[in-house]
């Protein structure tokens, strides 16, 4: 890796005070995980490992060092793949934690298969960005398909399980799920109007877009997950 990338001054301002949100982010729900009552704190922790991995690759990617320059001059801002591959499979067990008991006879091979998914997404994804010619949307098509899977899992597996849980649960679901479908969902159509793929929005938009998306999908849904301390408390219970 030859370090610094030809990053614009935007660019980087974006990508340091995203970095910085994500830093505000970790203080905040790591607290929340010493201090929340116990039924709540490992939705904490989760949130605070998500914020933190973030965190630290958007401070790679802002000093240079998680960008790739390619010949012919594409940079591949392989940093957040890195990032995604650890994130997107914690805020699925956020969700897989919330519907499924602890005694769900099939929970760890429905969270086993939603992960493998997830990566499997992710990883199709990071291929396609570092691929030049038209083979890259064989690889866009392949990650579609696995968040296709993701989705499919969520809403006819996850989701009926929750509403066995009660209430509570259910409404909890039922409120975070569309959400995380309606962020997630954007990040293709980011990633196919940016520079990997159409190539119709500049690095700056591109940038910009994706360091929303991160600050609600990671941030934003955190904060929404935690603040229902009884739907928690209540998906601690085998029902
Ligand atoms: C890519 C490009 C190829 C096609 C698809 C993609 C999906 C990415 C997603 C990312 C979600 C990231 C989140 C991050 C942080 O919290 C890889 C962009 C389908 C869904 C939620």
């Amino acid at each position: 890796i030859s370090g610094i990338g030809p990053l614009g001054p935007g660019v980087r301002l974006v990508l340091w005070i995203t970095a910085l949100i994500m830093i505000l982010g970790t203080l905040y729900f790591t607290y929340g995980s010493v201090s929340a009552r116990v039924e709540r704190r490992r939705f904490f922790a989760i949130s605070a490992i998500i914020t933190l991995i973030a965190a630290t690759l958007y401070t790679l990617m802002a000093t240079g060092y998680g960008t790739l320059l390619q010949p012919g001059g594409h940079l591949s801002f392989f940093g957040r793949y890195i990032d995604w591959t650890f994130t997107t499979p914690l805020l699925l067990l956020d969700l897989a934690l919330l519907a499924l008991a602890r005694n769900f006879p099939n929970r760890g091979m429905v969270i086993g298969t939603l992960v493998a998914a997830d990566v499997y997404m992710i990883l199709t994804g990071f291929v396609a960005s570092i691929i030049r010619t038209d083979v890259r949307w064989i690889f866009f098509a392949a990650s579609c398909a696995g968040f296709l899977a993701v989705i499919y899992l969520l809403v006819s597996r996850l989701a009926p399980q929750a509403s066995l849980r009660g209430r509570l649960v259910d409404n909890h679901y039922r409120r975070l799920m569309p959400i995380l479908l309606v962020l997630w969902i954007l990040y293709p159509i980011v990633w196919a109007l940016g520079k990997e793929g159409a190539g119709v929005i500049s690095t700056l938009a591109e940038t910009v877009l994706y360091a929303i998306l991160d600050i609600c999908a990671k941030v934003g849904f955190g904060l929404v997950l935690v603040s229902n301390p009884d739907a928690l408390e209540d998906a601690e219970r085998d029902v």
